[in-house]
């Protein structure tokens, strides 16, 4: 139910390149074809994945509010946060935990947007790092301890604010590249990604990197905020409606990173009897894809597809097989396998929210 009446009069435009599967608030994907087509996906073909309205933000007077279990709060300027700490970048893979959701409510209804295979990017983002940040207010806490980043700015759908959270050590990690981004793709951020502001968490699901960041605060315990508590949580298949979750929410932990994934996004008939098949996976952290497959005969042979990009620790990676000799007409399938050696099994479970759906990539021609 929602906890604001809603205010959409200050809604920006949206990319025409994106299907849209919501207006109120604005959610679209593109196709998974179109974006594999490009390694560093231009913003034009992002997902938007909103709970709220989106809004174009003064860059001039907005404020970042760092507190909580710190020696010194501290609030910041845009222009302070960009130069008083070091500009780093990273290649990072955002994607929903919705991803597939369609393919899931096949099986047996969820409840959620029906996603597409499309609410997954790959782009190059930059801003300060949150490590740096944190040291300059001088963390004080022992034991279990976690970042919540909220946006008090946009009102959303079923709670007072939007927020989420990721534990300290992640926040804290020299190799994990948490950032306060401000960037994407060599340009400042849109309003459709966040600007001026957003938080970016390489290797988590795209829940917590909190567009429209205002307030960051070092805690004991995760966020207090809806999306953290109430859902992007897996619950077991047994729990079929909203009425059944309610009272487990609290007993499932929350979703940080996503399992390995791959998906067929395009098959083109390159000659009579021969197909070209493209896609992208991903695994969870920095868990790196070694090896995509793919089987025409129903997953009793599987062969090598061709990994044609993956870049740095966070990216995604796309892949390409070309079948030969194939008749007019049929299926393929694609699985990947990550560094870990965790490989998509045919089957994946299913779950009321749909979410962390990983079964085998299928495509036609
Ligand atoms: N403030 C705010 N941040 C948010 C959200 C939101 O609704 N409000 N959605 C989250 C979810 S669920 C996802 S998947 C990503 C989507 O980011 P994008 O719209 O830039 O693709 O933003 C996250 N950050
Ligand atoms: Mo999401």
């Amino acid at each position: 139910m929602p906890q604001n009446e809603m205010d959409y009069s200050g809604e920006v435009p949206h990319s025409s390149l994106v299907i849209v599967r919501g207006d109120q608030p604005f959610n679209a994907e593109p196709t998974a074809a179109a974006l594999v087509e490009f390694p560093i996906t231009p913003d034009e073909l992002v997902y938007c994945r909103n709970h709220g309205p989106v809004l174009e933000l003064d860059d001039d007077k907005y404020l970042i509010r760092v507190n909580g279990a710190v020696n010194t709060e501290k609030t910041f300027t845009m222009r302070e946060l960009r130069e008083s700490f070091p500009k780093a970048e990273v290649v990072a893979a955002l994607q929903c935990a919705g991803n597939r959701r369609k393919e899931m409510n096949e099986v047996k209804p969820v409840h959620g947007i029906l996603w597409d295979d499309g609410v997954i990017c790959n782009t190059r983002w930059a801003g300060a790092r949150l490590r740096d940040v944190l040291q300059s207010v001088d963390v004080n806490i022992q034991g279990e301890a976690h970042v919540c980043f909220a946006s008090y700015v946009t009102l959303c759908q079923d709670d007072s604010y939007y927020g989420g959270s990721i534990p300290l050590d992640k926040a804290m990690g020299e190799d994990e590249d948490v950032l306060l981004a401000y960037d994407m793709n060599d340009e400042p951020l849109t309003p459709d990604r966040g600007a001026p502001l957003r938080i970016v968490v390489p290797g988590y699901a795209g829940a917590r990197w909190v567009k429209w960041v205002d307030t960051i605060t070092v805690s004991s315990e995760e966020s207090p905020n809806f999306y953290q508590q109430l859902d992007y949580k897996i619950l077991p298949p047994e729990v079929e409606t909203k009425a059944q979750a309610a009272p487990l929410w609290v007993k499932y932990p929350s979703i940080t990173t996503l399992p390995v994934n791959s998906i067929v996004a395009s098959t083109t008939r390159t000659s009579p009897t021969s197909v070209r098949v493209k896609g992208y996976a991903i695994s969870g952290g920095d868990n790196k894809i070694v090896r995509v497959e793919v089987s025409i005969d129903d997953g009793t042979t599987w062969r090598d597809a061709q990994i044609t990009y993956q870049e740095g620790k966070w990216s995604w990676t796309l892949w390409e097989a070309h079948l030969e000799d194939v008749e007019a007409s049929g299926v393929v399938y694609s699985r990947a396998t990550d560094a870990t050696g965790k490989m998509q099994q045919r089957d994946s479970a299913w779950n009321v929210r749909g979410v962390a759906y990983n079964p085998w990539g299928r495509g036609k021609w």
